[in-house]
């Protein structure tokens, strides 16, 4: 065990007001993972997968109220309103632990707390950082074990440093001899985190980044606090590794909104020939400082939860290797021989399948089988493409980052910013069409700054000026060359120009020339953009107006642009730097003059 007395205090304090019937320090080993499954069998939470075909893997159904994040029931509760921003939800501190102190209070009662220290980043790495949650949920136990490298090993290295508690409860505390129900949780429910203690306290879901506190919770919403604390960057970034024909290698980050593609951006198997794309992280970086002056990143986390829906071997044939075993998959319909079954994943739909209601469904049926926020819960060591550097303890060069959104008009398919300052704008006024990674309204347009809407732990305003100060902290020239990409842009029909998925790496080629500095762009009120036949889109087949649509870009558009975004930094109490003030009048006057 361990002899860190903040943390053994603090579980026997979680355990005095949670009142459960047992405590479980989680070592994380084989023995436990396949007790705590068949534990999971025989509650009634898990059904065990065909073996011939999904080995060692488990088929979950959520309630179906808890699905998703729930953006309005997460807090940040900094001592004032200010410090959160217009992006987080608030209330006061002392407030919020009276509420969380009352719903926690025998929330455990008939079961069982369970302790899990875990590593975010490869154990002992300078960049990583440990955690521990207290949970009262196996389902929560197992899926941390796939998704962050849990248990003995980091108590070890944990000694008596620093660790970022989180509690976690479903709210479904059992009388005695009362039974238990498959996918416990309460209808209250609050994710809550408190920057002055660094603490995360998780109440009444089962599901995903609410209940999973390594992954939203602490690499994110927290680790961003820290990261201005300590001067680097917590990011919701995929990380890859672009080796070209000639066999140079790039790392890129890129930002995407939730459920916009990241995971197969991630493990894109390229459409052009001498072109490899290896995975690092497919949802978080943490990048800091080298001794060289550049940006190093490490994927925090040791897994995937990914979307399931439209994940196929045509559109990301890397996730479907990976998922084949040792898999947890949640939400998603179950077929007849106990395999399962997504929209997306087959041209033909399985003539009979049960559905993520446990409904029987066939295909006449009008709702899909599977939810859209349907999830697989995967080792990343099993995806075939992993980078030989993925767990590297240093992390991996960054050369450029990537900011993208869902954008059906005005956003071209690729473009260059002119410098970090003006990186850092575009950035900040990222916008995105919604999507079922969250609960509520799918497809309206929102701001989504470096896609860290949900996540960023502090005013959003700060957290502008902290990218902005990355300037100053080295030579410009080593900070990585910042991009916008937009992989959704609609013709007037409706219907996506570009094609996508293995054919993204057409524009990571441009990019990888860009960074290499070909003259292969022009320059437009937005950025530079690709120069008319740089792009290579040899064999693709798009008639040369079409192409042409996907760069196009429009004045009444620019000019709108400039008005929103002038509306969402006046949300910002005159908290947004001048520096992006500056960048803003400069969009304006492009777009006049164009
Ligand atoms: O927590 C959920 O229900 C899914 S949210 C999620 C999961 C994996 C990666 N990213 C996200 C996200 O919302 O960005
Ligand atoms: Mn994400």
């Amino acid at each position: 065990m361990t002899k860190n007395q903040k943390l053994l205090k603090w579980v026997h304090e979680m355990a005095e007001l949670c009142q459960p019937e047992n405590i479980h320090w989680c070592d994380g080993s084989e023995e436990e993972y396949q007790k705590m499954t068949q534990l999971l069998v025989e509650q009634g939470t898990f059904i065990k997968l065909n073996e011939k075909k999904k080995p060692g893997s488990f088929y979950a159904r959520s309630e179906p109220s808890d699905v998703a994040r729930v953006e309005d029931r997460t807090y940040v509760c900094w001592p004032t309103k200010e410090e959160s921003g217009p992006n987080n939800n608030w209330k006061d501190p002392k407030e919020m632990k009276e509420i969380l102190l009352n719903l926690f209070r025998g929330s455990m009662r008939g079961r069982t707390m369970y302790v899990i220290p875990y590593s975010m980043g490869p154990i002992g790495s300078e960049i990583s950082k440990i955690g521990v949650e207290i949970t009262d949920s196996p389902y929560v136990v197992v899926n941390m074990r796939i998704m962050t490298r849990i248990g003995k090993k980091v108590l070890e290295v944990l000694g008596d440093d620093f660790f970022v508690p989180g509690l976690h409860s479903v709210g479904y505390p059992l009388n005695p001899g009362q039974k238990d129900v498959p996918w416990p949780c309460n209808h209250t429910k609050y994710i809550v985190h408190f920057p002055e203690d660094k603490s995360i306290w998780s109440y009444g879901s089962g599901y995903g980044g609410n209940a999973l506190l390594g992954k939203k919770c602490y690499a994110l919403r927290i680790a961003s606090i820290l990261a201005r604390e300590e001067g680097w960057l917590a990011e919701h970034m995929l990380i890859v590794g672009v080796t070209s024909p000639e066999g140079e290698k790039k790392y890129i980050a890129a930002a995407f909104p939730s459920a916009s593609g990241k995971t197969n951006f991630a493990m894109l198997e390229s459409a052009l020939p001498g072109w490899k794309v290896e995975t690092v992280g497919d949802d978080i970086a943490w990048m800091k400082f080298g001794s060289d002056g550049r940006l190093y990143a490490i994927n925090p986390e040791y897994g995937f939860f990914g979307v399931a829906p439209g994940t196929s071997l045509k559109t990301n044939p890397n996730a479907i290797l990976t998922l084949q075993k040792n898999s947890i998959f949640t939400n998603v319909a179950l077929t007849e021989d106990l395999d399962v079954w997504w929209e997306g994943l087959t041209d033909e739909k399985p003539n009979k399948l049960i559905n993520w209601k446990g409904e029987e469904w066939t295909p006449d049926k009008n709702e899909p089988a599977s939810h859209p926020n349907a999830r697989f819960t995967t080792p990343a060591s099993q995806c075939p493409v992993m980078d030989p550097d993925w767990e590297n303890p240093n992390g991996v060069p960054i050369s450029a980052i990537i900011f993208g959104g869902r954008r059906s008009s005005f956003i071209p398919l690729v473009f260059q910013t002119f410098d970090w300052t003006h990186g850092v704008f575009t950035g900040s006024i990222q916008s995105s069409e919604t999507t079922a990674a969250a609960a509520g309204e799918v497809g309206k347009l929102r701001f989504d700054p470096f896609a860290m809407l949900p996540f960023c732990g502090y005013n959003m305003a700060d957290y502008f000026a902290h990218w902005l100060s990355f300037k100053h902290r080295t030579d410009e020239n080593n900070l990585p060359k910042i991009f916008v990409v937009n992989w959704f842009r609609k013709d007037e029909n409706g219907k996506f120009i570009w094609p996508g998925y293995g054919e993204n790496i057409r524009v990571v080629k441009w990019i990888f020339e860009r960074l290499n500095d070909k003259e292969n762009y022009e320059t437009s009120p937005l950025g530079f953009i690709p120069k008319f036949n740089s792009l290579d889109v040899s064999g693709l087949n798009i008639p040369e107006n079409r192409l042409r649509k996907l760069f196009e870009i429009n004045k009444e558009e620019g000019l709108t642009e400039y008005e929103r975004v002038k509306e969402f930094y006046n949300t910002f109490n005159n908290k947004i730097p001048k520096e992006l003030w500056d960048e803003l009048e400069k969009m304006k006057m492009r777009f006049e003059s164009m």
